[in-house]
Parts: structure tokens; C-alpha cells; sequence
């Protein structure tokens, strides 16, 4: 299978602050797949990634740079490349972390799991899935999360926070961007449960996922509260739902 069997593929790449990981993870996704684009969403990073953005995309025709004027979240940044995919007639959208986590090499086998799928998404916490360099804080951190998501909100995935995704541009139209506020982490356990929820095919593969070894992580406090909130405000009120006899939101 070669990635040009699903059309137009697009790799979202959002960056803050991520000048010394940008040119190397634009070149493996340009080495390991060079059929697919990439679009860089920026949000005006202080150390310059979107001036060097724009320095990669003028020395090559499969890199674009979208710029937005200030650090929004993760969230914010990915509709933002979502929508600029559907104005160019992207076919798929690729979600893939600037820092190295998400390795371009795994692309090929995402996609080719998208030919029985709406939505893959590149799992850690399944069988053959491997992280690589995180401390043990992190990983119980990661794994909870993912349990008490299974938990609240009763859908079958393992890594419904997992970041390193491809959508098929129909099933993400399907999903609507426009009711979607999640700004960190949560964006990815929301896309997740919309495409479960309005019975889209949702497959898990396992990846490597590999701790980044420059810049510095955007994790914060805040995200991991958002996450926290939404889930339980999610579960809670499709619960309230069921007992109502009502229909899930
Ligand atoms: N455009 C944009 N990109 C962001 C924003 N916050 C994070 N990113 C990017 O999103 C990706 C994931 O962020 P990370 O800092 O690696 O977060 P993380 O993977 O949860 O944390 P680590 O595991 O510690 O790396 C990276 O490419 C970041 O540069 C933001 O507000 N705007
Ligand atoms: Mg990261």
C-alpha cells in the first residue's frame, strides 16, 4: 500500500516553541512518506518556529505553514488546520506532535489501518504498543486518564487520549467542528467519543511513542484539569440522559 491510495493526505503538525524539533520531524515525514503534505500551524511561538516554518516551506512544495496570532491550545490549533484542510480539498488529516513523540515512520501503518476505519488512532496502552523514555509518573498519569475515560464516558478505546491520529476528511465533516471548545488534551478524548458516538469506525493500532529529548513539553495543571472536568461533565450528563430515557447528547 502506498499513502497515495487515500487521496490527498495532510499531516497537521501544531507547534509552540518547537525550533530545534521542526526541521528534523519535517524530514522524516517528508522521507518516510513522500506523497503526503504537511501543514504547520503556528501559534506566533517566541523562539521563532514560524519564521523557520516558513524557511522550510519555501525550499519545498509539500510544506505549508498556516501562523495564528497567539497560543490558543492544542485544540484551537488543530481546528484551525482542520478547517484550512477542508478550504484545499485534503482527503485525510493526519494529527502528529512536532517533538518526535509521534513517529512519521508508524504513518504508513495508520493509514493503512483508515482503509477499514473512519478514525485510527495510534495507541500506547494496547498490546504492542511501547513508550519509550517516560519517567513512571507520566505513564500512571497517561494510563488513568485512559481508565477513568473507559470508565465516565463507556466507550471501548484504550488510548482515547492518544494524539497520533488520521481522520477521513468525510468523517471528520460528520463530526462538525463547530460545537468543539476542548483546548488541550480533552480535544483528543472529544473527537474520540463524537466518532464513537455517531457510529464511526474507530480503530486503535499500537506506536511507539517516544518522549521527546528537545524543547520542553506544554503539559500544564490546567490541561490535565480540563480533561478531568470535561470527562466527568461528559459521563455524568450522558448518565442523567439514560436514566431520562432520553437520547445521548
Ligand atoms: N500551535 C500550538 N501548538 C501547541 C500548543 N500547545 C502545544 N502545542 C504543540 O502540540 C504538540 C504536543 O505538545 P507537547 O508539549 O509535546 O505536549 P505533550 O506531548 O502532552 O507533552 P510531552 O509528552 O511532555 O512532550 C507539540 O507539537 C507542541 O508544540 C498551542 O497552544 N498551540
Ligand atoms: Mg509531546
Amino acid at each position: 500500500m502506498d499513502t497515495g491510495d487515500f487521496g490527498r493526505v495532510l499531516v497537521i503538525i501544531p507547534t509552540y516553541n518547537e525550533r530545534e524539533n521542526l526541521p528534523i520531524i519535517v524530514g522524516r515525514v517528508r522521507a518516510s512518506a513522500p506523497s503526503v503534505e504537511v501543514l504547520v500551524v503556528d501559534d506566533a511561538s517566541p523562539d521563532g518556529t514560524g519564521e523557520l516554518a516558513d524557511g522550510l516551506a519555501a525550499e519545498d512544495d509539500h510544506v505549508q505553514v498556516l501562523h495564528r496570532a497567539g497560543k490558543q491550545g492544542l485544540g484551537a490549533a488543530y481546528i484551525a488546520g482542520f478547517r484550512w484542510a477542508f478550504d484545499h480539498g485534503y482527503d485525510v488529516m493526519v494529527e502528529m506532535d512536532a517533538d518526535g513523540s509521534h513517529q512519521p515512520e508508524e504513518l504508513a501503518r495508520l493509514l493503512s489501518a483508515l482503509s477499514d476505519a473512519d478514525l485510527v488512532i495510534g495507541a500506547r496502552w494496547v498490546r504492542g504498543g511501547k513508550v519509550v523514555n517516560w519517567p513512571k509518573s507520566r505513564e500512571v498519569l497517561s494510563r488513568g486518564a485512559n481508565i477513568y475515560a473507559r470508565l465516565m464516558l463507556g466507550v471501548g478505546l484504550h488510548d482515547a487520549t492518544g494524539g497520533y491520529r488520521a481522520y477521513r476528511a468525510a468523517a471528520l465533516e460528520k463530526i462538525g467542528l463547530s460545537g468543539v471548545d476542548s483546548r488541550g488534551y480533552c480535544f483528543q478524548i472529544d473527537l474520540a467519543l463524537r466518532a464513537v458516538r455517531l457510529g464511526l469506525r474507530v480503530v486503535e493500532v499500537p506506536i511507539t511513542f517516544v518522549e521527546r529529548t528537545r524543547g520542553s513539553s506544554k503539559m500544564s495543571g490546567n490541561i490535565i484539569g480540563e480533561a478531568m472536568w470535561r470527562v466527568t461533565q461528559w459521563g455524568v450528563s450522558s448518565r442523567l440522559n439514560r436514566l431520562r430515557g432520553g437520547a445521548r447528547p
